[in-house]
């Protein structure tokens, strides 16, 4: 018997189908509105039939309450058969590609059977379409350019965005739709920078119903495609979310193969064939016989290859496999192993709260110390602060210190590195902090060259304990300032300066790449929130994810030492003993 869901989902494919044509907008609003209104009752369609109110719901008229009369008779609609036959959804994916209408897209399903567009783009690639009739060589060029286009522009959002937006889908799910287990997967889990898509799988004993509650959702603006187990929705902010439906024998599976990334996942496919064994989405089998011997859990698809379970973060491909097999999986570091915060912003400078309220934010989190790194005089929009505001600030913090029970905190300065590399402060001002960050907020343009002698001048100043978000970037509007990242990381190594991993949701500044290449180089990282208000705070597990992707453990960190043992291991006290 249909469902409210299943009239519903008819709806909502004719509009997709109506739209690609380029039909009437009129009649393809009229859809989505029906749709939309039937996804929002709270009874059963079949009962509202009985009382013959179909035609009373809104944007239900006669014609709509006859289809769907049709449906909840017979479980289908012919229209609905006809147009699916015609435009199967991989031909529908093919009319998205700028310059390939319903007229082309059905031409080549007709004629070579091109039924979605990674078949479209190898059938262009192998010369294919110029034969066709009325197509040639020109178009088939356009085609190739159209596709490539898109998949290039296809925009990513920000970890930091698409994280909450994906705790707010697991929570609304977990509320409104009968799930059982329910995980995110993709890039998500594995805390890439930047997101595609939201993936998330759920088990269920109604997948109809949970398919129906995706579609509901608050955020949602668009429903690109709803089936069976899968959905796909656009939401508010552009981002495309897919929810998949498994059988929870095949949980593990599923969420493996799910969370990728591909290239992991090819590596470990080899590795499981060279040890006799098959790996899908469905579960683990024996290559031999075909026998499934695990998939519930991700353990039992990692065990049987003799490695441990990678954590998200790493299944990148950059040598984790390797690295697992050699049985060396070091624990990796994590939120709570950070024990202080060395990159503060306070109201003296652009943050909107008191060193206090700062302080009792750090405390409530669980942290042991920070350090109030405000601006200095050159940051003048950002109220940086004076010689004279800066030794005021070192004595409210002593005070402070004083009153405060649980949490010490540090004087220090986010001291501008000017373009010729020297520091925003005198040498002797810069004596007077427990530590000091330089960081670049200027002269962005500068050349390779002259950027990374500009850092290493810096880093000669022996205030200089931490390099502050080195790069400079911002995901989405401002590329990294030129650098010979390699060089840094030398000089940084040699004269023992830190480098931050600044957890600043548009910063994450370094990254993953680069704090693999740090760890090689022995360089020492800190992780800092850069918080301007206390619930920045949290923001640290952005930073946490990318120390991890770039396989950090606690001793490449120097904040998660008691504050006894890292101020000794801050550069200034070392060179001070060593004069
Ligand atoms: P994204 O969405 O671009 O940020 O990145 P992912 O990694 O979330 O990629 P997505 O959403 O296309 O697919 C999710 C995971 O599913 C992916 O990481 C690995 C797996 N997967 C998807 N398609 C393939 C495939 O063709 N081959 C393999 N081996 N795995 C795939
Ligand atoms: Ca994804
Ligand atoms: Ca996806
Ligand atoms: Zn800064």
């Amino acid at each position: 018997m249909a469902t409210n869901y299943d009239v519903a989902r008819i709806f909502l494919e004719i509009a997709e189908v109506l739209e690609l044509q380029g039909r009437d907008p009129f009649r393809i609003r009229a859809y989505q509105q029906a749709a939309r209104t039937i996804l929002a009752l709270d009874e059963p369609l079949e009962q509202i039939r009985a009382r013959g109110e179909l035609e009373a719901l809104p944007g239900v008229g006669e014609s709509l309450a006859a289809k769907i009369n049709e449906i909840l008779d017979t479980g289908h609609l012919r229209q609905h058969d006809e147009l699916v036959q015609a435009f199967p959804p991989g031909v529908i994916a093919m009319m998205q590609i700028p310059g390939v209408g319903p007229r082309t897209a059905e031409t080549l399903y007709r004629s070579l059977h091109i039924n979605s567009i990674e078949e479209l783009e190898r059938a262009a690639q192998e010369q294919r379409i110029r034969k066709l009739p009325g197509f040639g060589a020109k178009t088939e060029a356009n085609i190739l350019q159209s596709i490539q286009r898109m998949q290039r522009q296809r925009s990513r959002i920000p970890l930091a965005r698409a994280y909450p937006l994906a705790q707010q889908i697991l929570e609304a799910l977990q509320q409104r739709a009968p799930v059982e287990a329910i995980a995110a997967a993709g890039s998500l889990r594995r805390m890439r920078e930047d997101i595609g898509d939201i993936d998330i799988l759920v088990t269920s004993d109604d997948p109809a119903a949970v398919m129906s509650e995706v579609t509901r959702l608050p955020l949602v603006r668009q429903v690109l495609l709803t089936g069976t187990t899968k959905t796909t929705v656009l939401t508010d902010v552009g981002l495309q979310v897919d929810v998949r439906v498994v059988a929870p024998e095949n949980f593990g599976a599923a969420l493996q193969y799910f969370t990728g990334s591909k290239e992991h996942n090819i590596k470990l496919r080899t590795l499981a064939v060279r040890k006799g064994y098959k790996l899908s989405e469905y579960g683990i089998f024996r290559a031999d016989t075909g026998e499934r011997i695990g998939g519930r859990t991700e353990e039992e698809m990692y065990r049987p290859l003799g490695v441990r379970m990678y954590p998200p973060e790493l299944r990148e491909d950059r040598g984790e496999i390797e690295l697992g097999l050699e049985g060396k999986m070091p624990d990796f570091v994590e939120v709570e192993d950070v024990r202080g915060d060395l990159h503060v912003h306070t109201d003296w400078s652009d943050g909107h709260a008191s060193i206090r309220d700062m302080a009792l934010a750090a405390r409530a989190r669980g942290l042991e110390y920070m350090a109030i790194s405000d601006h200095s005089p050159a940051r003048g929009i950002a109220h940086g602060l004076s010689v004279e505001r800066l030794r005021r600030q070192i004595r409210e913090i002593r005070q402070l210190n004083r009153q405060l029970e649980g949490i010490t905190i540090l004087t220090s300065s986010e001291v501008d590195i000017r373009r010729d590399g020297t520091l925003d402060f005198p040498d002797e001002v810069l004596a007077e902090l427990d530590l000091c960050i330089g960081s670049v907020h200027s002269a962005f343009g500068l050349s390779e060259e002259e950027q990374t002698q500009r850092l290493v001048t810096a880093m000669q100043n022996p205030y200089l304990d931490i390099i502050g978000h080195p790069t400079g970037r911002l995901i989405g509007s401002r590329d990294p300032i030129n650098l010979d990242m390699r060089a840094v990381l030398h000089e940084a190594a040699r004269r023992g300066v830190a480098m931050e991993v600044n957890s600043w949701p548009e910063r994450l500044d370094l990254n993953d790449v680069h704090i693999l290449q740090a760890r090689e180089l022995r360089v020492l990282l800190v992780i800092n929130t850069d918080a301007h208000a206390p619930e920045h705070f949290s923001n640290v597990a952005f930073g946490v994810a990318m120390a991890r992707r770039g396989w950090a453990t606690p001793a490449d960190v120097l904040n998660t030492l008691p504050l006894k043992l890292f101020l000794p291991r801050l550069r200034r006290y070392a060179l001070r003993r060593a004069a």
